[in-house]
């Protein structure tokens, strides 16, 4: 690739989605995340596929595309533990510390994530940020507290709207919907993280501290870098 061609977006998701693979070892149940950069992992992954014995997927969108490749999927409660957990980001601080669900799979992104004993975030460098909170947050919602849920926001400086889709609030997989939060800095995502799991029909918030990344590869037009 010449100076002049700058690398796209999708080749840098494409360049870390190859990259995950050596962080990958042999034999193991490994969980999957979901997006376009974990689809490159995914088609990386399939070229090696009698590497892991399978996957546990945190969306159905994932579920299909292993299916799809011949990778055995396993339901969570099959798996006592994972070895890894590969997924993307929406933004990720220099913690580890990372905000996402941009996809609506949050909540059992971070149900996978709890499963695995490492977690490998693949991002390109457009996720890079010091603080927390220009990418609005997502947050899996009860649709009864939806209403209540908007106001606790609101008195912490936030607007919180419903996603929509085609017209009509996003059903998740879950079945529930999601609220789309801007205008927030999480300075102290694990403190920010309990706050808002405790309060009544929220179901996932997409801020994942507890659950934070023990490596980010990350795309840049020199290369991978990897920070942990
Ligand atoms: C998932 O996919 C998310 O939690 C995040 O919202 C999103 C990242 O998307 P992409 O890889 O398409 O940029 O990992």
């Amino acid at each position: 690739m010449s100076a002049a061609t700058p690398m796209t977006q999708d080749e840098l998701k494409a360049l870390v989605g190859r990259a995950a693979l050596e962080h990958i070892g042999h034999g193991h149940i490994i969980g999957i995340g979901t997006g376009s950069t974990v689809n490159h992992f995914i088609e990386a992954l399939a070229q090696q596929r009698e590497r892991i014995v399978g996957a546990v997927s945190s969306s159905e969108a994932t579920t299909q595309r292993l299916r799809a490749h011949g990778i055995r999927v396993f339901d969570a409660n099959e798996v006592e533990e994972l070895a890894v957990y590969v997924d993307g980001a929406d933004e990720i601080d220099p913690r580890g510390f990372m905000i996402k669900g941009g996809g609506a799979a949050l909540t059992r992104e971070k149900i996978v994530a709890a499963q695995a004993r490492r977690f490998v975030c693949i991002v390109d460098q457009s996720k890079w940020v010091q603080t927390l909170g220009r990418f609005p947050l997502p947050v899996e919602v009860i649709p009864m507290a939806t209403q209540r849920i908007i106001r606790q926001f609101a008195a912490l400086g936030g607007t919180a709207r419903v996603r929509l889709r085609d017209g009509a609030p996003l059903v998740t997989d879950n079945g529930q919907h999601i609220l789309d939060v801007t205008g927030l800095a999480i300075t102290d995502p694990p403190a920010f993280e309990s706050m808002v799991n405790d309060w009544p029909g929220v179901v996932t918030v997409g801020v994942f501290a507890h659950q934070r990344a023990h490596v980010c590869l990350m795309g840049t037009p020199e290369g991978v870098r990897t920070i942990s």
